[in-house]
């Protein structure tokens, strides 16, 4: 037995022995012996925060400015997998965007920016902190993710919400984070439409990682009761840590 195998073997029958049920399964981080501290981040916080304690809020006087960072455009000359699709919506003010839900939910579909602003809205005022070390504070109006995960009838499963992007990106995060009250499919940012620049017309806001698990341009969200690191797209293969709990 190697040094690893043996470290991952250890890790796993302490992790069927000790770690409460909530957090079962496979931790979702593999493939590389650093990373078993993400595994530990993951179950640290869950085993400290195992309710849906809310991040701080900020008042109106606090708004800074905030950069736009990573894909500003998906549609722009220059990204290597330009967006047609992103464009030709983009025209007509997105009144054809659809977000598309499926997976393990009784009723799969889509819903257009006036069924998601039909829901109750939740408008909070957060600070985003990026991986870069910088960090801003806006204000951001969107529906709960849990109300549209509710109404679409998620499973009981469920385990894992996953998320893709015009951009191409793949993502997913867990229940408690899923369904945590301020985990946002945001379309307003600052008592404005989202602009393009941060993700519109949505993005979604998990205020308890973070920025990057912030995906803007939403296209998709499957649920399901498996792990999908997201592949080529997703964090873990690009070296990021799919857990940023802050
Ligand atoms: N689809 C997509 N989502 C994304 C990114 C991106 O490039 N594409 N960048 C991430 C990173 S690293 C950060 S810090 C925030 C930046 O959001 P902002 O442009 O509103 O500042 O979006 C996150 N979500
Ligand atoms: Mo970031």
């Amino acid at each position: 037995m190697t040094r690893r195998t043996a470290l991952v073997a250890g890790a796993g029958a302490a992790g069927s022995l000790f770690v409460p049920g909530y957090i079962k399964g496979l931790p979702p981080t593999y493939g590389h012996i650093l990373r078993m501290g993400d595994n530990l981040t993951y179950s640290a916080q869950r085993i400290l925060l195992p309710s849906q304690r809310l991040v701080r809020e900020y008042s109106h006087r606090d708004v800074s400015s905030f950069p736009a960072i990573g894909t500003t455009d998906p549609a722009a000359q220059d990204m290597p997998n330009r967006s047609e699709a992103y464009g030709a919506l983009r025209k007509d003010g997105f009144a054809d965007w659809r977000l598309s839900v499926s997976g393990l939910v009784a009723r799969p579909g889509t819903y257009s920016l006036a069924d998601l602003k039909r829901f109750p809205s939740r408008t909070q005022i957060t600070r985003h902190t990026c991986e870069e070390g910088w960090s801003a504070i806006a204000e951001w109006t969107g529906v709960p993710l849990g109300r549209v995960l509710e109404a679409a009838g998620m499973l009981p499963s469920a385990r894992w919400i996953n998320f893709s992007s015009f951009d191409e990106w793949a993502d997913s995060i867990d229940l408690l984070d899923g369904l945590h009250p301020q985990t946002l499919l945001a379309y307003g940012m600052n008592g404005r439409d989202l602009p393009i620049p941060h993700g519109g017309p949505v993005r979604l806001r998990v205020e308890t990682q973070l920025g990057y698990k912030s995906m803007k341009f939403l296209q998709r969200i499957v649920v399901t009761d498996t792990f999908d690191d997201g592949g080529k797209n997703g964090n873990i293969q690009n070296g990021w840590s799919w857990y940023a709990g802050i």
